[in-house]
């Protein structure tokens, strides 16, 4: 059994930092479990245009506000605490913090190594 804090992660590589979010990556592809898990926070008043089109992903907001705007149709929907936005088409999005920071739970599959960041299309590359 593995067991890690976020407190210890953040204090590791397993941190990234971006322009408009920064992640804690728990759980990465080298713990074999087939998935990444990620706290994610989304800074506010930003938007980022992202599109995971090698990967899967599900995000669940545990605190602060903001909203997903879905450029296929160009749907809106509020994020809030207890929302969960499961990315099942590699749906090209906009992702906005809202007036506070967002804390999300993320979960990718297949799962990241841990050095991605976004490349100007939005997309991590396929590890
Ligand atoms: C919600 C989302 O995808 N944010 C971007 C960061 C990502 N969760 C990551 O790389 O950990």
């Amino acid at each position: 059994m593995i067991v890690r804090t976020l407190k210890e992660c953040e204090q590791s590589e397993r941190r990234v930092v971006s322009e408009n979010w920064e992640s804690v990556r728990m759980l990465l592809k080298d713990d074999n479990m087939g998935f990444s898990f990620h706290i994610t926070t989304i800074k506010a008043n930003t938007e980022t245009h992202i599109h995971y089109q090698n990967h899967l992903e599900s995000v669940y907001c545990m605190s602060g506000n903001g909203e997903i705007q879905t450029l296929a149709d160009n749907k809106v929907y509020k994020i809030e605490p207890g929302t969960l936005y499961i990315l099942d088409q590699h749906d090209d999005h906009l992702l906005r913090g809202g007036s506070e920071d967002m804390k999300m739970a993320c979960v990718f599959n297949p799962p990241l190594s841990g050095k991605e960041v976004h490349d100007e299309n939005g997309v991590y590359p396929v590890d």
